[in-house]
Order: C-alpha cells, then sequence, then structure tokens
C-alpha cells in the first residue's frame, strides 16, 4: 500500500467526484451506509482543487443493471450479461429523477466537467473511464488528457465499485491516481470492500487522508 502525504494540489492535479447522488445517501434506492457523510469532506476538497470533476450514474428506465428488469431476479444477485458477470441492483439514479441528482449540498457549482455514465440500455459503467464490457469509453481520458490533468483524486460513493474502478482504469490510462479513503463510503457486498482496497494496492494507486491534503501557500 502506498501512502501519499504532504500533497498540495497544483496545476496538473484533478479531483474526481465519484457519484455523491441522492440515491446513493441516507434514504436513496441504493443507499450507501454514510453516504452523506462525505459531503463536507469532499467540500472542503473542492476549495483546495484548482480542477474538479465529476460523475453521475445515470441510467434510462428499464436498465439492464436493475433488477426489475430481469424477470425472477432480485437486487444483489449476478447474472450472465453480454459482456459477462453483472450485479443486479435496485433501479437506481433513473435519468431525471430525484434520486440522480446531486446531493444537495454538494458544493457542484465548482465541477468543470460532469460525464455521466451508465446511459446505455444495455451497458452498466461503474468506471468513470470504461463501461463494464470494458471496452467502451466515457471520453474521460482523452478530456483529462487535452487539459493536461496528470495527477488525479478521487472521492465518492462507492468504494468497493465505482470509486475502485475508476481508480484501476486511471491507473492503466496512465494516469498518477490516489484515492482519497475518508471522503469515500463503501456499499460493502460479500467481500467487496476488501476486494476493492487490494485491487486499489496492487495497481499502483496511491492513498491519502483528506486532513493531510493543504492549500498552495
Ligand atoms: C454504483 C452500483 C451501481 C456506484 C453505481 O456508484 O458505485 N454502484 N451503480
Ligand atoms: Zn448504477
Amino acid at each position: 500500500m502506498t501512502y501519499v502525504t504532504n500533497i498540495k494540489p497544483a496545476e496538473a492535479d484533478c479531483l474526481i467526484i465519484i457519484d455523491v447522488q441522492n440515491d446513493f445517501c441516507s434514504n436513496g434506492a441504493l443507499a450507501v451506509p454514510e453516504g452523506e457523510a462525505v459531503v463536507p469532506i469532499i467540500n472542503e476538497l473542492i476549495g483546495l482543487f484548482g480542477n474538479v470533476i465529476a460523475t453521475q450514474d445515470w441510467h434510462p428506465a428499464g436498465h439492464s443493471s436493475f433488477a426489475s428488469s430481469h424477470p425472477e431476479r432480485a437486487p444483489f444477485e449476478e447474472v450472465d450479461l453480454h459482456y459477462g458477470k453483472q450485479t443486479l441492483w435496485p433501479d437506481h439514479c433513473v435519468q431525471g429523477t430525484e434520486g440522480a441528482e446531486f446531493h444537495r449540498a454538494l458544493d457542484i457549482d465548482r465541477a468543470q466537467l460532469i460525464v455521466r455514465k451508465g446511459f446505455r440500455v444495455g451497458i452498466d459503467s461503474y468506471s468513470a473511464f470504461y463501461e463494464n464490457d470494458r471496452r467502451t469509453t466515457t471520453g474521460l481520458a482523452g478530456y483529462l488528457q487535452e487539459r493536461e490533468l496528470r495527477r488525479l483524486f478521487l472521492v465518492g460513493l462507492a468504494t468497493d465499485f465505482c470509486v475502485r474502478y475508476s481508480a484501476e482504469d486511471a491507473r492503466h490510462e496512465g494516469f498518477e491516481t490516489i484515492v482519497i479513503e475518508d471522503a469515500c463510503r463503501a456499499i460493502d457486498l460479500d467481500g467487496s470492500l476488501d476486494a476493492a482496497w487490494t485491487a486499489i494496492d496492487r495497481c499502483g494507486v496511491g492513498r491519502a487522508t483528506s486532513s493531510l491534503i493543504n492549500a498552495e501557500s
């Protein structure tokens, strides 16, 4: 595990806020335990970074990742879709619904880009970079390259799904990548949180704590 300390956000650094949406917070359709606890922490971080991007899980009704789209299947079961195994979820983050909106206290106005993902009815997308077929891109890597943003700090929901896969893909795309641990919360399904940290550590993504990130002095 690589712990990164003494971080002063600079020009080539970017904060990427993953899926801080109502459906992943308390009373949401796919509530992440303590999901909303990341909001004040992330708002502090937004103030320290010159570059901020957010992702928004953005599914059409009837999305293939919804258990309700599969007869006789229940949420949190796994099915085989055309690209491989897919966990089924309760209906969540349906385009245009309140559940898909960002948490109202999140300082989203500072985001320079919002990447919507999971909008293809037949493919889920955990990662901010690649959909779950591992082939279809969101365009984010190209955007970051064109803006010469090279070091990425990931925060948000959920640690063991969208944050994890975004971190792995960011690293594979050649970005220096750091997950800010206390600014994330997990779903934790059948050991998925342990698996996520193992995968994050193994691919060379660093970890940090928000209180050790300082403004440029
Ligand atoms: C997420 C499951 C389904 C996430 C999104 O944001 O981690 N998890 N859709
Ligand atoms: Zn989703």
